[in-house]
């Protein structure tokens, strides 16, 4: 009797324990080990079917994750990259089973009134939703809507349901929790995954039949809103040399690669540069926030602003060199954050040196199969614009919204912090093609992101730029102070496509403002 009571202690033991580890995120890789990418999942025949289950746990060094998991027969994965081509549907099928959180003694704010998606209820860091970052698809319930869409704890699965456009540039995107006032402790926790839309070989044949890295760049805090030392990671191993050994980045000798880099922190400016013995090396840049360059071109800095996105191909050294990929530091302002230069990897060249890589011929040899008319926003350049606006950063010390108050605001409207019940602050129509200049008043840098469309850039500072590259989010950098000139940038935002009719929203990709009112709605009205 007394063994048959032990026999059962130790199951409910056995038991117990299998639950907890249910409940925790998968472990994450050791620092100074070989970068891997995510785990892929590809649509078969038109359709990408998968269920990502969201939690939370903290680990033993006190860094608390959010992991979008993802059951595999070889064990849990977190955030898979999910792969689709243009005219595919996504069904993704999303549980909320965050157990514990750091919630105690912080607010809970109401749900925008009236619509619910979802559960509904309360706004709580327990909470959770999913934005598709840069896809240009419908602002409605089960698809990229994060106004009205709310799951709760233990919710059973809520089904998002999105059709990618026939016409959707291919390119990286990314998906993450965007529950205003929360999003940034679950995007520091690791919650976000990347999402590519295949094809860009398409447009872009130098980048065809390269090996292929997708890197995501996470920035975790241990306490997200209180500023001190953060750690930055690469598909989530630690970068922060020289405290952990570097991360190590596998190539061939001379081997070409295309590396799709998508940051995916709470608010670093990354200018990445990839190094040979100290020299930053010419970069093949082939597309912006998964929208392919009209041209390719050559940069030794590339700039990703907090949320964008850069696809690249980095030409491996030969043997013996010393190669790392990098972020400089960046300054953001006198109230801004301090952006450290670190090294996100150390390329480790072995093997054989890579034929092909050298003997491939010269890419302008090359033909795109596919014509840049044929994606979302060609030949922006060429309407006429239907309104123009102008609209601000701005920030206020002092207040009931923390130490400082963050605004974006529509020039000439009252100054005032997102609320979930707010009307929206533009209302167009379908049809509209406006440009916007975004002004940034403020003595901090800000990241300015549209939902649900791309927008052409135009001019920044008033002067025409280079290359009218399409964007999903873009700087402005802080204002230098009196006698200085605000920063801007113009762009063109195209509202001619009848489905992103509906209301959705702007705001600064710092994750504590946006969190903090930095946002407002946009009303497309239908036809
Ligand atoms: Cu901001």
């Amino acid at each position: 009797m007394r063994s048959m009571l032990r026999y059962v202690l130790a199951i409910l033991v056995c038991g117990f324990s299998f639950l907890r580890l249910e409940a925790q995120c998968p472990s994450r890789p050791d620092a100074g080990t070989v970068v891997q990418d995510a785990l892929n999942i590809s649509s078969k025949n038109g359709v990408l079917k998968a269920g990502l289950t969201m939690k939370r746990s903290v680990d033993d060094a006190g860094y608390t994750h959010y992991c979008y998991n993802y059951k595999t027969s070889k064990g849990d994965v977190e955030s898979p990259t999910l792969r689709l081509n243009q005219g595919d549907q996504l069904l993704l099928d999303v549980k909320d089973r965050i157990e514990a959180d750091d919630s105690a003694g912080m607010m809970e704010m109401p749900a925008t009134p009236g619509k619910v998606c979802g559960d509904g209820g309360m706004m709580m860091l327990s909470s959770t939703n999913v934005h598709f970052h840069g896809l240009n698809v419908p602002p409605v319930c089960h698809q990229d809507d994060v106004l009205t869409t709310l799951l709760q704890p233990n919710d059973p699965a809520f089904q998002f349901n999105i059709q990618i456009p026939k016409n959707e540039p291919p390119g990286l995107y990314w998906y993450h929790p965007h529950v205003h006032g929360f999003t940034e402790f679950q995007v520091n926790g690791g919650a976000a995954g990347a999402l590519i839309v295949e094809g860009m070989e398409k447009f872009h044949p130098e980048v065809a039949g390269l090996k292929e890295r997708v890197f995501v760049i996470r920035q975790q805090y241990l306490v997200p809103w209180v500023p001190g030392p953060y750690q930055l990671t690469i598909n989530y191993q630690v970068a922060a040399s020289p405290s952990f050994p570097s991360p190590i980045i596998d190539m061939k000798p001379n081997e070409k690669q295309f590396w799709r880099v998508a940051n995916a922190t709470i608010q670093d400016f990354m200018p990445l540069q990839v190094w040979f013995n100290g020299v930053p090396q010419k970069l093949q840049l082939i597309a912006l926030d998964g929208y392919p360059l009209a041209k390719s071109r050559f940069q030794d800095t590339i700039l990703i602003p907090p949320a964008g996105r850069a696809e690249f191909i980095v030409q491996a050294p030969p043997q013996n060199n010393e190669a790392i990929f990098i972020a400089l530091g960046y300054s953001t302002g006198p109230t801004g954050n301090p952006d450290l230069e670190q090294q996100l990897g150390r390329i480790q060249v072995s093997g054989a040196e890579d034929e092909a890589a050298v003997t491939k011929p010269a890419v302008d040899a090359a033909m795109p199969q596919a014509s840049m008319k044929s994606i979302k926003f060609a030949e922006l350049e060429k309407q006429k614009p239907t309104a123009e606006r102008k609209l601000y950063f701005s920030e206020e010390f002092g207040g009931t919204n923390g130490p400082i108050q963050f605004y974006i605001t529509v020039d000439g409207q009252k100054q005032k912090v997102f609320e979930a019940n707010e009307k929206p602050a533009i209302t167009t129509h379908v049809g509209a093609v406006e440009d916007w200049t975004i002004e940034n008043r403020a003595l901090e840098t800000h990241a300015f992101h549209i939902h649900q469309i791309h927008f052409m850039l135009l001019e920044v500072d008033g002067k025409p730029v280079k290359d009218e590259d399409l964007r999903d989010t873009f700087e402005v950098p802080f204002w230098e102070g009196p006698g200085h000139p605000y920063h801007s940038f113009k762009a063109r935002f195209d509202f001619r496509d009848p489905t992103i009719a509906g209301t959705f929203v702007f705001h600064c990709h710092i994750l504590l403002h946006e969190d903090l009112g930095m946002m407002h709605k946009i009303l497309v009205l239908p036809k």
